[in-house]
């Protein structure tokens, strides 16, 4: 099995962002083994603190988003990183061609039940002109990042990740610290049988996702004319490893649930990186309006409805919004 810098070599990633990559995977190789350590680490309980979400902070959370900002902060490859878990971008350094956008552990409600959790990454070039300290920096569309990933802590921790020739699967192999190859140019079936959402905010839906819903869960017996599987990881990676493996449509609609917020998932560092993964393996990543990778961003924290997966039924699904 290939190591991962030559497998990176061998998709002409320059030598600077695959140090930069390395770097990433310094930090998720010990978060992986906090994640591991469970209830022995200390981690599992919640801060007295919200995040600019809302959102009361893990420790893991907490412990996982130092690590990785201290890590590229210092890497000197860095100009700024942005976090679910700060309020705003932290400036690095002033030259660093790169900048960095994670949600450092996905999937922060599955902790305490031992379920998937995982770090998902996206890097975009740094623009020349502007100060490390400026937060606009990171309004750049998905279409413009040149590596996404994420990494998985599950039964093996699994690295996902593009540069923009194929998305590749990696596990990591504790016997000698380093992620290998174990499938290049992954690819997400054009059809299933299987779909991923929050029926519990069915009530809250757009007329369209309930129409499409419904036909679905009428299986053979409805316009579809075959039965349909729901699956429900409530963590994105999860939920999209599953779905980059063996197919699914995975959806986050707009929900009127809270009126001031009527999208869920986060553009910069849960929908776009996972938009670049699903596109580079065939799949398609959309909004009821159009591409997500094509969204000029208008702030860091942006959420933004999404539908992706498999090719035929992403566009099966858009079809009832027409
Ligand atoms: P957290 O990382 O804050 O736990 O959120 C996870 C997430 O953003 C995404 O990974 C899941 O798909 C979605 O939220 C789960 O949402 P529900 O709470 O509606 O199940």
């Amino acid at each position: 099995m290939q190591r991962l810098a030559p497998a990176l070599r061998q998709d002409n990633v320059p030598l600077d962002l695959i140090s930069l990559i390395k770097t990433i995977l310094a930090a998720t190789k010990e978060i992986s083994f906090r994640v591991s350590q469970g209830h022995l680490s200390d981690l599992m309980g919640s801060t007295l603190d919200e995040n600019i979400q809302g959102e009361v902070q893990k420790e893991l959370d907490v412990v996982a988003n130092e690590l990785l900002k201290d890590i590229l902060l210092e890497s000197g490859f860095v100009k700024a990183i942005s976090s679910e878990e700060e309020d705003t971008s932290v400036a690095g350094e002033k030259d660093g061609k790169y900048l960095v956008s994670f949600d450092p552990l996905d999937g922060s409600s599955n902790i305490e039940i031992n379920s998937l959790i995982g770090t998902i990454f996206s890097i975009h070039e740094a623009p020349s002109d502007m100060d490390a300290s400026d937060p606009d920096m990171f309004k750049q569309a998905g279409n413009k990042q040149i590596c996404a990933g994420y990494v998985l802590y599950g039964p093996s921790t699994m690295l996902v990740m593009t540069t923009g020739s194929g998305t590749h699967f990696y596990v990591l192999d504790r016997t000698h610290g380093g992620f290998l190859l174990v499938e290049r140019n992954v690819q997400v079936p054009t059809d299933t049988q299987e779909f991923a959402v929050n029926m519990s905010n069915q009530r809250f839906w757009q007329a369209p996702m309930q129409n499409y819903i419904s036909d679905l869960l009428a299986g053979d017996t409805g316009p579809r004319g075959k039965n349909f599987n729901m699956r429900w990881i409530a963590a994105m990676v999860g939920d999209i490893h599953r779905v980059l493996t063996r197919g699914g449509l995975f959806t986050y609609p707009q929900d009127s649930k809270n009126p001031k917020q009527p999208h869920k998932l986060r553009l910069m560092y849960e929908a776009n990186p996972m938009s670049f993964l699903i596109e580079q393996a065939g799949g398609l990543a959309m909004t009821s309006e159009g591409r997500i990778m094509d969204m000029q961003p208008n702030s860091i924290h942006q959420r933004v409805e999404v539908i992706m997966g498999s090719k035929n039924e992403v566009e099966a699904c858009l079809a009832y919004y027409k």
